[in-house]
This record gives structure tokens, C-alpha cells and sequence, in this order.
């Protein structure tokens, strides 16, 4: 038997007395640069580099710690004596030639699943740049690939009409001597001094982020630290003052994320960063106003791992799309392709799962913003911009007779399945719309309905 779930009225509805029909407002937030953000709603982001050859093992030894595979140059033989010596590390410049790299292909699987823009790590900690830098010799072109892959991919993004951002470690950098290493305690005598980082931030990590925004022109970038950088006295606030001004000297309208100073994240200083980063795989709970996103892995690893066969089901990553959708946010999935340049199998699949659903159902979640509604114990909502029509997410829609949608208090002109176009029984009632629910699912277990006012 079918739960009948009623939502119980918000207290908004007697609080709230907007003249016409909807109670809720139009909600486009949107600074001038942030709206095309805001619009996509879900991004690729890519993790690639010569951690993606030896992928989580390194002679044999499956890395220890958190299984991240981009972490191998640090996490090896973790905790004792952490780390795999620079020069041995650096074999991997020798074998680096992702003979299967095709740029055009990593954009069109990104477009195909409905992914709006590209992220790819232009320069992870290990400090290795994926592109032809000037600035410094450790870099791409050393290795038998020798092409300029960020080229190759911004040429593939601008035919494919895809928005592109750099993810670029300004903190760590186990390439540069004065790039600063993980915080843990064993590695506190051979951290630099503050006079090695910041010959590193001037020759190395300023000058490449000016290359990167000046040549390759990004939309964004995503500079990545994270709670321990409030208590490291490399990354100060002046330095990232001056990271920001770097960049928008060069293209005002190119975004900034709030993991360039993590202690800035909801708090008041977020105002000098274009949209807040979660943590890794953090999904809020709860609408925030300012633009942001959440990066979250596929399986475990952010870079490609081996024995990592933890793989999510894109069910359950359509939800985490929708979820931060209906709360005003981003969801950039991650991709670890593998050391010849291919996407896993595994991720392949839950692409093309998660692109289909959105042919259909991207009207949903593509140029929305968040209802002012509470969260339905049925699932999530999100407004077209002009506030007049509501898109319900409904979980489990078995579940349930009929579903109840508060502080609407004019009829609907319409309520339809997004999938089938059914047309569904829907009628004003005690401040809000009773919608009647079919007595069939639709695909991956969420009815999505449009409601028109
Ligand atoms: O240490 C990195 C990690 O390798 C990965 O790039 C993630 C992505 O959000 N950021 C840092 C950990 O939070």
C-alpha cells in the first residue's frame, strides 16, 4: 500500500502574504559573472598526471592513508618515513605518453552527459604542469607526450562550446623547493622556509597562474587547500589577495573559488571569492545563497586507483546533483582517466546513465535556482529564474497517493511528468498544491514534475 505523506503547511504561509500567485519570488541571485555558474549546475572535473601511471601502487605497495591516488609521491611508505624520493618519483616523466589521450573525446563524453563545464587539474601538489609553462621546467612537454594537453583540451572545449576552469595547487608543490608540503608532523623539519616559499609563489606559482589565465583564457579557477592552511603561515591572506588581483587583472569575469583560503569558507570574508568550494564529497544540507559547488568522486580516489572499486551508482549521484541544485549549488563529478588517457569503464557507464536521465529532465535543473520552500519530506524543488514554475524531484514516488507542495495558493495552470508528458490532477488547497501521483515509477526511482503558475 502506497504511503499517503502529507507535507504539513510551513509556517510561511501564514506568515507570507505576496500578492499573486506564487508566494515565492523570482530568485536569480546571480552576480553578472557568477549566472553562467549558476546556470550549469553540473561540471566534470578531472584529475590527471604522472600520479595517473603508477595509480595508487607504487612497487607493489598499494599507497596507505586516505587512497587518494594523487597523493601516491607523498603517502608512500606513510607514516614513518613518508614520501618517494623526487628523483625516483620523477622516473614517471620517462614513461608519461597517454598514448589514448583524444581531448575531443574527454569534452564530447563530458557535453553527452550533461556536464555544462570542464575542470581538469592543470597543476596538482606534485607540482607536475600539464601544460607548455615558461615559468617552470617541470612540465609536460619533458615527456614523450610532449604535447600541450591544456591546449589541446581548451581547443576541444571551445569547439564543443564548453566553459573550462584550471584547478591549480597554490600551496603545495612537491616539485618546487619552496613549494610547501602536507602538514603532517613527521614532515615538519623538512617543510620550507618562508623565505623558499615565497621564491616559489614569485617564480614559480604567480607566473604560471598569469600564464594560465592570460593564454588559456579559463572561465574559472579552482585553487585547492583546505582546513589546515588557517594554521600554515605560507598561504597568508595577503598572499591570496594577491593571487586574486593577479587574476583579475587579466579577466575580471574569471571566478574564484573559496578554497584558495579555506578559513575564508562561509565566512565573512567569502565576499572576496566568487563562489564557495566545499570539502571533498560535502554536500550541504541546508541552501546557501552565494554561488558553490561541491567536487565529489565517482568512486574513492580523485586521481585514477587501481583497487578502487568503490563506485557510486549514478542514481545515487543524480540525487547529489539535485540535491545541491535545489539548494542553490554546483556538483562537479570527478573523473580519474587512466595513465594511457582513457576514462575507467566504470565511468564511462554511470556517464552516459547520468546524461540520458538529463536529456530528459535537464529543463529541472539547467537554469534554475533554489525555492524559497521548505524541503519536502517527498524529495527536492527547484524555480525556474522567473519564480513561475516549480520542478519537483520526487524520491521513491511509489511511495505515495499524492504529494503536497506549500505556500501555493493559486491553482497550477499545469503539473506534468518531465519524462512522459502525463498530465497530473493538481489542486489548490489549505495554502499550497495537492498534486495527485501516478501509480507507476519513472526512471531512476525520481518522478520529476513541472508545475506551471
Ligand atoms: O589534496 C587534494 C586532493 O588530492 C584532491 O585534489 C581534492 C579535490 O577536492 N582536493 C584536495 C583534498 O581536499
Amino acid at each position: 500500500m502506497k504511503r499517503r505523506d502529507f507535507i504539513k503547511t510551513t509556517s510561511l504561509a501564514s506568515g507570507m502574504m505576496l500578492m499573486g500567485g506564487l508566494d515565492t519570488f523570482a530568485l536569480d541571485s546571480s552576480s553578472p559573472i557568477t549566472s553562467w555558474f549558476e546556470d550549469s549546475r553540473f561540471g566534470m572535473f578531472i584529475h590527471f598526471g604522472l600520479y595517473s601511471i603508477p595509480a595508487g601502487e607504487w612497487k607493489g605497495k598499494i599507497m596507505p592513508r586516505n587512497w587518494y591516488a594523487e597523493w601516491i609521491r607523498m603517502q608512500h611508505n606513510w607514516p614513518n618515513n613518508p614520501g618517494i624520493a623526487k628523483k625516483e618519483y620523477d622516473e614517471l616523466i620517462k614513461q608519461f605518453n597517454p598514448t589514448n589521450f583524444d581531448a575531443r573525446q574527454w569534452i564530447s563524453e563530458a557535453k553527452d552527459a550533461g556536464m555544462k563545464y570542464f575542470l581538469i587539474t592543470s597543476k596538482h601538489h606534485d607540482g607536475f604542469a600539464l601544460w607548455h609553462s615558461k615559468a617552470d621546467d617541470y612540465n609536460i612537454s619533458k615527456t614523450p607526450f610532449e604535447r600541450d594537453m591544456l591546449r589541446e583540451l581548451v581547443d576541444a572545449c571551445n569547439e564543443f562550446d564548453m566553459k573550462y576552469g584550471f584547478y591549480y595547487s597554490h600551496w603545495l608543490d612537491w616539485g618546487h623547493k619552496g613549494g610547501a608540503l602536507p602538514p603532517w608532523d613527521q614532515l615538519k623539519d623538512k617543510q620550507p622556509s618562508q623565505k623558499e616559499f615565497d621564491k616559489y609563489w614569485n617564480q614559480k606559482c604567480l607566473p604560471q597562474v598569469r600564464e594560465l589565465a592570460s593564454e588559456y583564457k579559463p572561465s574559472f579557477f579552482w585553487f585547492d587547500s583546505w582546513s589546515e592552511i588557517a594554521d600554515q603561515p605560507y598561504v597568508t591572506e595577503a598572499k591570496i589577495d594577491e593571487l586574486i588581483s593577479t587574476v583579475k587583472r587579466i579577466d575580471k569575469s574569471c571566478l574564484i573559488n573559496s578554497r584558495i583560503g579555506t578559513k575564508w569558507l562561509h565566512s565573512k570574508k567569502d565576499s572576496v571569492v566568487d563562489y564557495l568550494s566545499m570539502g571533498d564529497n560535502e554536500f550541504p544540507k541546508k541552501a546557501i545563497s552565494k554561488p558553490w559547488e561541491t567536487s565529489g568522486t565517482m568512486n574513492h580516489s580523485w586521481g585514477f586507483h587501481k583497487h578502487d572499486f568503490h563506485w557510486k551508482s549514478s542514481a545515487d549521484m543524480l540525487r547529489l546533483l539535485i540535491d545541491n541544485a535545489s539548494r542553490g549549488g554546483n556538483f562537479q563529478l570527478n573523473i580519474g582517466p587512466m595513465g594511457d588517457g582513457q576514462f575507467p569503464t566504470a565511468s564511462i557507464k554511470r556517464l552516459r546513465e547520468i546524461g540520458a536521465w538529463l536529456d530528459v529532465n535537464g529543463e529541472a535543473i539547467y537554469n534554475t535556482r533554489r525555492a524559497e520552500i521548505r524541503e519536502p519530506k517527498w524529495g527536492r524543488i527547484t524555480q525556474s529564474k522567473d519564480g513561475n514554475t516549480l520542478y519537483l524531484f520526487v524520491y521513491n514516488p511509489l511511495e505515495y497517493d499524492e504529494i503536497f507542495v506549500p505556500r501555493f495558493r493559486r491553482e497550477p495552470q499545469s503539473a506534468t511528468i518531465l519524462e512522459n508528458g502525463q498530465t497530473l490532477v493538481a489542486r489548490a488547497f489549505n495554502r499550497g498544491t495537492y498534486i495527485e501521483m501516478p501509480d507507476y515509477g519513472v526512471d531512476q526511482n525520481i518522478t520529476v514534475i513541472k508545475v506551471k503558475y
